[in-house]
């Protein structure tokens, strides 16, 4: 597959993405966007690989959905392009993706690095939803996700008065799992992904989604959903391996199955 807006690449079992529009500081038009969610379903669907990463450039991991594409359309069109579907395809993802930011992170672009399961951002980055400055607000998790990353004061700043984050205060927040020097970002995510990847596939595909349940569920209901998810992973060989070697002092060889 050829794409345009993006380039795609592997880090032996890390998938990586990076969005390719420099000249717009990769803002995600719908190109972009149908390019990104194939290109992450591909990864998904490979075997080789046990994570991804999605990156921008230095100057901008991505500052926002494309305006331009947007600033004419009706409320009917933008229902009617159904760019949202493109965002619930990635949260369909069951592997773990790690955004690797630096510089702008804003608007969708901000959104889209929430929408990953974790964030390792560069010295440089910023994080801001300015959609109140066009006269909107955030339309694809900026009021959601947001909030429960980095509560309610932060993020009532950020979203109603266009406050942006340092990357010191994004970590500060909870928004960002580490803050690395610029020359070292990408490689320390993509470091990260391998860590991950090298782990028992099935084990971390149960567990991405029983902290995705956190967000979802009562407590009660999250507490039970997690246990049926640990009972089951009884049933894989490499639970047995996973036990068997510690037992036997020795590195667990995982199979995925
Ligand atoms: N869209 C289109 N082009 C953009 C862009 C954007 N979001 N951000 C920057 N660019 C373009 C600029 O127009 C400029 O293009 P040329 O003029 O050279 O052709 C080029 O990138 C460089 O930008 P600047 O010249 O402005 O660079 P500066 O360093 O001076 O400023 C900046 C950088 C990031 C502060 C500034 O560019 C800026 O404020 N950008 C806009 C940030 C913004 O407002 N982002 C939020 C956009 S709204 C949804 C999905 C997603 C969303 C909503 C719903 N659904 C599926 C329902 C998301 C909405 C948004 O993100």
């Amino acid at each position: 597959m050829t794409y345009e807006s993006i380039l795609v690449e592997t880090h032996d079992r890390v998938g990586l993405v990076r969005l390719n529009r420099p000249q717009q500081l990769n803002a995600l038009n719908s190109q972009l966007m149908e390019e990104l969610a194939t290109a992450i379903e591909a990864f998904d669907r490979e075997p080789a690989i046990g994570s991804i990463v999605i990156t921008g450039d230095e100057r901008a991991f991505a500052a926002g959905a494309d305006i331009k594409e947007m600033a004419a359309a009706s409320a009917v069109e933008m229902l009617q392009r159904d760019n949202i579907s493109r965002w619930d395809r990635l949260r369909r993802v069951r592997k773990p993706i790690i955004a690797a930011v630096s510089g702008y992170c804003l608007g969708g672009g901000c959104e889209l690095a929430l929408a990953c399961d974790m964030i390792v951002a560069s010295e440089s980055a910023r994080f801001g939803q300015p959609e109140i400055n066009l006269g909107v607000m955030p339309g694809a998790g900026g009021t959601q996700r947001l909030t429960r990353a980095v509560g309610k004061a932060v993020a009532m700043e950020m979203v109603l008065n266009g406050r942006f984050l340092t990357a010191d205060e994004a970590l500060r927040y909870g928004l960002v799992n580490r803050v690395v020097p610029v020359e070292a970002y990408l490689e320390e995510a993509i470091k990260l992904a391998q860590e991950i990847a090298a782990r028992a596939p099935v084990a971390v595909r149960l567990a991405k989604e029983a902290v995705h349940k956190a967000f979802e569920t009562s407590l009660t209901d999250g507490l039970e959903f997690e246990r049926r998810l640990f009972y089951f992973l009884f049933a894989t060989e490499d639970q047995k391996e996973g036990m068997r070697a510690f037992i036997e002092k020795r590195k667990p060889e995982w199979k995925g199955r």
